[in-house]
């Protein structure tokens, strides 16, 4: 049978990023997953994801998001489609106490800092100023202090992965959808990927396999990574009023404690509902036994804890709701690196809940790291070594 450069497993955001990456380059590519990509089994459904350059979570990633918005405007020019909207980005937090998110204490002074390291245009606001522009948000404390990008936004997770998988398949990638990876090893010339219908040989094998990689890898992945169900809820606005065409993406911590926090889009058109979400960290699941559907208690109690009197216009109503998966590392950052084990094996996943954003960046730059030559990023930072 046909023997590839390199196979990538799982063609959610980092693998249809990496094969896209890697077809366009000339590479012999084959793209393997279980469904058929994009769906909403893993980490890259809803619709929106928050994009945003000044990572507060860390500068060592702002260069995978600044590659991004670079490669979603090149590929909104190649398909005519709309991918990223720079609706503006508004990260706040109270004055009084310190704010985590995303694990990073002081996420909106981080993010200040990381905008003033990276040259990327911002505004620092306080609460009377968010009130008197963004009217959406009630009940300010009102000693806020935020961070305002206005070229954040979201992006659409769905069409991205979309875009990339038919471009890596115009650039000469073969793509099997329904085709779940039994098994991986590497042997002296290059890896075996044991599937349901028959082997694939590659010199190569990148795995981005979200929530099913510590089941697939086995150690030390299966001690690293945990994953976490978060549920996404889409409320009926009764009044849209207040999220005007500048309405921006927010991630609004309102207390100090980990998860007193809401983020969310303004609403998309024709939509008459505004998604928000939040995030857990007390319990795990696994890929396999996930509860999917969110039950209408789940809905109503971030409601009524998060959102009611502090969203204007919203209402209980649920549009619609989701879960999605987190794939989380001790430290709370994403993994890009060789399998400590098997050097042929290349792991890219595990993002933590903040990864969607890099998501085309990091197809390029790991692309590079394989082929060679231009677009390379220093992968360091992100080295499943740091857990040693
Ligand atoms: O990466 O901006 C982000 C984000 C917010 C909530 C979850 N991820």
């Amino acid at each position: 049978s046909r023997r590839f450069d390199v196979a990538v497993l799982g063609l959610g955001a980092m693998g249809s990023a990496v094969l896209y990456q890697l077809a366009k380059r000339g590479a012999a590519v084959v793209g393997l997953d279980r469904f058929a990509p994009p769906h909403a089994l893993g980490s890259s459904h809803g619709e929106t994801r928050i994009t945003r350059q000044a990572v507060g979570e860390g500068s060592d990633y702002v260069p995978f998001v600044v590659a991004s918005h670079r490669i979603w405007r090149e590929l909104e020019a190649e398909t005519g489609e709309t991918l990223l909207n720079a609706c503006g980005a508004l990260v706040m937090a109270p004055g009084h106490g310190v704010s985590s998110h995303h694990g990073k204490p002081d996420f909106v002074g981080r993010s200040i800092r990381a905008a003033e390291g990276a040259g990327i245009a911002h505004e620092v606001l306080d609460g009377a100023e968010v009130a008197r522009r963004f009217p959406q948000f009630l009940n300010l404390a009102g000693d806020e202090k935020a961070y305002y990008e206005p070229g954040g936004g979201f992006v659409h997770p769905e069409r991205c992965i979309a875009a990339q998988l038919r471009g890596a398949g115009a650039a000469g990638a073969e793509i099997r959808t329904g085709c779940e990876v039994l098994a991986l090893r590497q042997e002296a010339e290059g890896v075996r990927i044991e599937t349901a219908d028959g082997p694939i040989l590659a010199d190569r094998a990148v795995v981005a396999a979200g929530a099913w990689t510590a089941p697939l890898l086995g150690s030390p992945f299966d001690r690293l990574l945990t994953v976490r169900r978060q549920l996404l809820h889409w409320y009926a606005l009764a009044d849209g009023t207040a999220y005007g065409p500048n309405a921006p993406v927010f991630i609004w911590m309102y207390g100090t404690g980990d998860t007193d926090y809401l983020y969310g889009f303004p609403p998309l058109p024709g939509e008459g509902a505004i998604k928000v979400a939040t995030e857990q960290y007390s319990s795990v699941t696994t890929a396999d036994s996930v509860e999917r559907q969110v039950g209408p208690d789940e809905s109503a109690e971030m409601y009524r804890l998060r959102v009611a009197g502090r969203l204007a216009g919203t209402t209980p109503e649920v549009v619609r709701a989701a879960a999605c998966l987190y794939t989380v590392t001790p430290d709370r950052g994403f993994i890009i690196d060789r399998h400590p084990d098997t050097d042929r094996v290349h792991v890219v996943s595990a993002c933590s809940g903040h990864g969607f954003k890099h998501s085309a960046g990091i197809g390029e730059a790991v692309a590079a790291d394989l082929a060679g030559g231009a677009g390379r990023i220093d992968l360091s930072p992100f080295a499943v070594t740091r857990f040693a």
